[in-house]
């Protein structure tokens, strides 16, 4: 039991120093409005920005200053109009550089300085020989060593000019590279100087989400002077970018273990062990009172309440399970932002692009004209769509009209070839059988009498040339066939009549 109830001290004993601890480590940050402006009313009808003092080519509106317009050689600044009355603080500035160029120039400066600077000085806008710190958003490569935009810090004592031929790489206490220009939303830094620890944090304008910040640089042991002032400038130079500062915020931290001293701490050490003595003496009075009223129960009621029950534990692992689901969320809310900045940076480059090849289509080659409606590609149209249905619905017609006509042929030339079977047309009659014997006979005879001429003829051209007296002649030759073809002729008409009387009595 005694060992139970010096667990029980000792824990609370923890949860005071704990608890003691984290206030005293709690850092109260206080908005600080005479060290900022923002928009929508950031500068007044008569131009005036409320707390600061800006000059040089800067111009300030209700939404931003710009700090160097783009245009060559300008120089502009703007300064806190009181010096500053906390050590420990955060500056957050919203801006955009943003220019035509692929590059730009020269860069912005952020401030904290011993005295206000100059509004056209050689140093971003302001003047060299500062007594404290100037972070630099460079993004003209002077060095030409391919490492701009960049973002740097360099602490000055006053002293030292500064080295521009190098971006300043022989003197910076810390940089990180980063692109600043041209981004779809504002770029963002938040310079934060707390117990001579320097750090910046930087936004890259990819998104719009508070959570997107990454750390730039982190520099311990800064001593800045203190009382200083906050300035902003920029420059161009033969190129310019315009240098716009949305917001700058600032925030002091009250620092409550910075002035608590040593002897503090052992007083409250004190106060807190008298306290734990009281605690447990009237645990043990109260113990004696219970097992007084109680004196069968082994079990400490109290104790109940320093151990969190089975519901207590279900309650609390609940509530850590959807803490994680609320940080994956936000986690995921963020990505999500991140791939819409993204997108809409394709999405307007994409646009760009296709400007770009809209404007370089040829102009049609001379003589060639570009159909009506000033077309000159090669889909196809509604006309000539139309057209070319047209086109096929009069080639159809026409091919019923073939397949009619082929019909009206075959008709024709079945009912032909019909009749044709049926009665036809181009027979040719038999010749009689007297009549081609009658005529065979006459080739004979005429045969026999070419020959009888022959031997005539032949007996004659023996006997030499013909008497003119005793030959017989042609007149005489011819009727002599002549009265042989009638003999014969007659011969075949008593033949045919003498066989026709013979047939009739059969
Ligand atoms: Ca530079
Ligand atoms: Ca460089």
């Amino acid at each position: 039991m005694n060992s139970l109830n010096q667990m029980c001290g000792i824990l609370f004993v923890i949860y005071l120093l704990f608890s003691y601890s984290v206030n005293a480590y709690k850092v109260h940050k206080k908005f600080e409005y005479k060290y900022s402006f923002k928009p929508p009313y950031l500068a007044q009808k008569d131009g005036s920005v409320p707390f600061w003092e800006y000059g040089g080519n800067a111009i300030a509106s209700s939404e931003n200053v710009r700090l160097a317009p783009s245009l060559k050689s300008q120089k502009g600044a703007i300064w806190t109009r009181n010096p500053l009355s906390f050590d420990n603080w955060e500056a957050d500035i919203a801006f955009r550089i943003s220019g035509r160029g692929r590059i730009g120039a020269d860069g912005m400066a952020f401030w904290y300085t011993q005295n206000k600077g100059s509004y056209d000085g050689d140093v971003f806008g302001s003047s060299d020989r500062w007594n404290g710190l100037g972070i630099f958003f460079d993004s003209f490569d002077n060095d030409n060593k391919h490492n701009n935009p960049y973002i740097y810090a360099v602490l000055n004592d006053g002293t030292k000019l500064f080295d521009h031929h190098n971006d300043g790489t022989t003197q910076q206490l810390a940089g990180c590279l980063r692109d600043f220009r041209n981004k779809p939303f504002p770029t963002r830094a938040k310079v934060n100087y707390h117990n001579n620890i320097l750090t910046l944090m930087f936004h890259n304008g990819m998104s719009n989400n508070e959570q997107d910040f990454e750390l730039c640089f982190r520099a311990e042991n800064v001593v800045l002077p203190k009382n200083g002032y906050f300035g902003l400038s920029a420059a161009t130079g033969g190129l310019a970018d315009d240098h716009d500062v949305i917001h700058f915020l600032t925030s002091s931290y009250a620092d409550p273990l910075a002035t608590a001293s040593d002897q503090m701490l052992t007083e409250d050490q004190q106060k807190l062990q008298q306290e734990y003595l009281e605690y447990q003496r009237k645990l043990e009075q109260q113990k004696e009172e219970y097992r007084k009223e109680h004196p069968g129960e082994q079990k400490e009621p109290d104790l109940e309440d320093w151990f969190e029950s089975d519901s207590q534990r279900e309650l609390r692992q609940i509530f850590q399970g959807q803490n994680q689901i609320f940080e994956i969320i936000k986690e995921l809310n963020r990505k999500l932002d991140e791939v819409v900045g993204k997108q809409e940076r394709t999405m307007s480059l994409i646009t760009q692009q296709t400007g770009a090849v809209g404007s370089n289509i040829p102009p049609p080659p001379p003589g060639q004209q570009i159909p009506s409606g000033g077309y000159a590609g090669d889909s196809i149209r509604r006309h000539e769509v139309d057209a070319i249905f047209n086109n096929q619905n009069q080639v159809q017609t026409a091919v019923g009209e073939i397949r009619q006509f082929i019909l009206e042929v075959k008709q024709r030339v079945d009912t032909v070839i019909n009749n044709q079977a049926r009665a036809p047309t181009a027979q040719v009659q038999p010749v009689g059988y007297d009549t081609q014997s009658l005529v065979s006979e006459m080739r004979d005879g005429l045969n026999s009498l070419k020959v009888g001429m022959s031997q005539v003829a032949s007996q004659v051209g023996q006997r030499g040339s013909c008497p003119t007296v005793s030959c017989v002649s042609v007149t005489s030759v011819l009727i002599i066939v002549a009265v042989q073809l009638l003999v014969i002729l007659g011969y075949n008409i008593y033949r045919d009549n003498k066989e026709s009387h013979a047939k009739k009595f059969y």
